[in-house]
């Protein structure tokens, strides 16, 4: 396992072997290998959790409670499916925020640095302030019992240039993937309307136990006959009324409202409150086509 500028410059993390060097998360009690005939342990080097449901959000585990903010910057997780918008997100909240917040980015990809080079691309932050994490596995392992690549890059970013948070991009998982609190003080999923309306009550503990659960793409969802409203209902049952927002992250729909949202919890959180100040009088939320919006509330 390396560090940096295997690919020149590139601020690149690979994962080596899973074997060593890993710091191992304050849940590894409740993991073990599951029943199935084939023994995850042995083939890449982690348990996977057995998980009897996915979770409840009100009793979902709660941020630590920590105050080394200058080691480490307030860590904003962003996980879910393949595809569902994790970095159109990342380079949304970069340009909303960027202006009046310093922020850092950690992208996650298995095998690539596909997503550091889409942001690098179009300018989400200076690149110096993004690293890429090449997991070389389960994505969700990367981000829950093996996140020492993402913990020791987070704590680099915060190191350099003090940012007051650091966006950690999971690679695209499957439902069961969820952050460990050891890595993620906040943990936003996103979910999209193409896989169709029944995504949220299909539950996992990223639907479930987020703090935030981002419904992207409602622009297609005429498209593939989902219903916002059956989404908006589920996903407020799954989640005991938490938090979600519908949004376009592509067109900057329903972004302003994640931000205020994950600035304010930043702001309680490292008791900053100038953080949320900053944002406030920030450009309005765009006209937002049918079914963007925030429902249940943004708290
Ligand atoms: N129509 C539409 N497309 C979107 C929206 N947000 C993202 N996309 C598109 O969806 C595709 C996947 O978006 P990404 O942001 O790469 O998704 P991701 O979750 O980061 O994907 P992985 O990291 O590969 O798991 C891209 O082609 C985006 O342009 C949206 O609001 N509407
Ligand atoms: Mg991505």
């Amino acid at each position: 396992m390396q560090t940096a500028n295997d690919h020149g410059k590139v601020p690149f993390i690979q994962s080596g072997s899973m074997d060593h060097g890993h710091h191992h998360g304050s849940d590894d009690n409740h993991s073990h290998t599951h029943g199935h005939a084939h023994s995850h342990s042995h083939e890449h080097g982690h348990t996977h959790e057995h998980m009897e449901g996915p979770g409840e959000f009100l009793s979902r585990d709660g941020p630590l409670s920590r105050r080394d903010w200058s080691a480490r910057a307030f860590t904003v997780g962003i996980g879910g499916p393949v595809g569902s918008g994790k970095t159109a997100l990342v380079l949304a909240l970069c340009r909303y925020l960027s202006q009046q917040v310093s922020l850092a980015v950690v992208t996650n990809d298995i095998f690539t640095r596909e997503d550091w080079e889409f942001l690098v691309k179009n300018k989400a932050l200076p690149e110096e302030r993004m690293r890429a994490v090449e997991t070389g596995g389960c994505p969700h392992a990367a981000i829950r019992e093996d996140y020492a690549l993402n913990m020791e890059a987070v704590k680099e970013l915060t190191e350099c240039y003090h940012p007051a948070m650091v966006i950690v991009e999971s690679g695209g998982d499957n439902l069961a993937a969820n952050f460990s609190r050891e890595l993620a003080d906040f943990i936003i999923y996103v979910i999209d309307v193409a896989g169709g309306d029944k995504v949220p009550r299909k539950g996992g503990p990223g639907i479930t136990q987020s703090d935030l659960l981002v419904i992207n793409k409602t622009d297609l969802a005429e498209a593939v006959g989902a219903d916002l409203g059956v989404m908006d209902r589920e996903a407020n049952q799954m989640r005991q009324g938490g938090p979600t927002i519908f949004a376009q992250c592509k067109h900057m729909v329903g972004v302003p409202a994640i931000a205020r949202h994950v600035l304010e919890v930043c702001a309680i959180a490292t008791g900053d409150p100038d953080l949320y100040n900053r944002i406030k009088d920030a450009a309005p939320e765009p006209d937002a086509d049918a079914g963007a919006e925030a429902t249940n509330g943004t708290h």
